[in-house]
């Protein structure tokens, strides 16, 4: 089967934050319409893709994606138009060699981005397959059976993406104990809010964060655990057998790298990599831990195997930051024993098509995949059909709470009904 793109059209939208972001149509010859939209970081990883902003001081304080739109529907448009859409390999192909740079600044990787979930959409839409579905064909793999991610709820927001005292990102709480993924997420959102009711009842703030967690001030980090703990226990379930604990540290985002310390201002501490490590160890031996990710600073990979050697087999340790969805630097990963998990997002590389290399390699060395969201969101659910169609054993959208984190969840309620599992 062959289907010709017909035009390609992107426009400016808001996302989660109400900041600019790219939303891409795709209008196929048949009349068929593939629409995507592009999610944006804050804690963003040095060595990621470039988000192209126009940096108008006029316009969205800067924010604006313009250029990026104008890059959409003038040289991108003009390359792919007539192309087969279900030549995904080949659309991205196209794209990069058009940007020609190893980062994607010249066009941005927001607008290939735009284009490259688009064209799947489309893809999926006139092939008449859900997008999960479509993308195994498309991309030739070879998985036994459909798997549903287990979900890493970010009930408690930190660092950047809120206004609280915690230098720490995220504190995850997943529900392991659980088969279905509807019964999970079940779980999930009992505890999220018996979280608000222990919260409210010391007195501490319940609004949330960029990625629907609270986000209250707290004495020390550990508190926050001690929270999830409460928790948990207050909805009923059993901490380790039922939910354990998962932390994004996002540890680069206070890594002062003269000093090579890690400065933790709700504690009043500054930290070695050695003794972040020692944390960790202490946190693993007293709260039920199951995943830390980037707990240390994106290019310190010394450390990184020390950690590695010291909780890898306790633990998953995920790169983020540190890999940034890069199979170059996933490669250097597993050539230097580092981590065991890698977190995936879309717009840190900018195509399905890379996307999908960094998993398959990262799969074939048997590190585990977690799907993430980014903490400026649209209604975008693309995520939630990679996640199924790579058996991701695990999938990161925020909190239950706010839709832009929802529909990624409840669009795995979808595809778990339609594969009656
Ligand atoms: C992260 C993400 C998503 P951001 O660090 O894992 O939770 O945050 O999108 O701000 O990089
Ligand atoms: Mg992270």
């Amino acid at each position: 089967m062959l289907e010709r793109i017909d035009t390609i059209h992107a426009h400016e939208i808001l996302d989660s934050r109400g900041n600019p972001t790219l939303q891409v149509t795709v209008l196929l010859k048949n009349g068929t319409r593939g629409v995507a939209a592009v999610p944006s970081g804050a804690s963003t990883g040095s060595h990621e893709a470039l988000e192209l902003r126009d940096g108008d001081k006029h316009r969205y304080r800067g924010l604006g994606v313009l250029k990026a739109v104008k890059h959409v529907n003038g040289p991108i448009a003009k390359a792919l138009t007539g192309r087969d859409v279900f030549g995904l390999q080949a659309i991205d192909d196209t794209m990069r060699v058009l940007d020609g740079t190893d980062n994607k600044r010249k066009l941005g990787a927001n607008a290939i981005l735009g284009v490259s979930l688009a064209c799947a959409h489309a893809g999926a839409k006139r092939a008449k397959m859900p997008l999960y579905a479509y993308l195994r064909d498309v991309y030739n793999l070879n998985y036994k059976g459909y798997k549903l991610p287990v979900p890493l709820l970010n009930v408690f927001n930190g660092g950047r993406h809120a206004d609280t005292n915690l230098d720490m990102q995220e504190f995850i709480i997943v529900p392991v104990g659980f088969k279905t993924f509807s019964r999970q997420l079940q779980a999930g959102s009992e505890i999220f809010h018996a979280l608000g009711d222990v919260l409210r009842a010391d007195g501490l703030d319940t609004d949330v964060g960029n990625e629907g967690g609270y986000a209250p001030d707290v004495g020390r980090t550990e508190q926050a655990l001690e929270y999830l703990l409460k928790a948990v226990n207050k909805a009923g379930y059993k901490p380790r057998k039922d939910i354990r604990f998962g932390i994004d540290v996002a540890a680069s985002e206070f890594f002062d790298a003269r000093t090579g310390k890690y400065i933790l201002k709700t504690d009043r501490r500054k930290l070695s990599g050695s003794e972040m490590i020692a944390l960790y160890e202490q946190w693993t031996k007293k709260y039920p831990m199951l995943s830390i990710e980037d707990g240390l600073s994106e290019d310190e990979w010394t450390d990184w195997q020390t950690l590695t050697r010291r909780l890898g087999s306790d633990l998953l340790l995920i790169g983020d930051d540190l890999f940034v969805t890069n199979k170059e630097r996933v490669q250097k990963g597993l050539d230097l024993g580092v981590a065991n998990a890698v977190l995936i997002k879309v717009n840190q590389i900018g195509t399905l098509s890379e996307t999908m290399e960094t998993i398959l390699l990262a799969q074939k060395h048997r590190y585990k995949i977690v799907i993430s969201h980014r903490s400026g969101e649209t209604t975008d659910t693309t995520i939630a059909d990679l996640a199924v169609a790579v058996n991701a054993e695990y999938i990161k959208s925020g909190a239950p709470s706010r839709s832009e984190r929802l529909c990624k969840y409840n669009r795995l309620l979808e595809i778990e009904e339609e594969l009656g599992s």
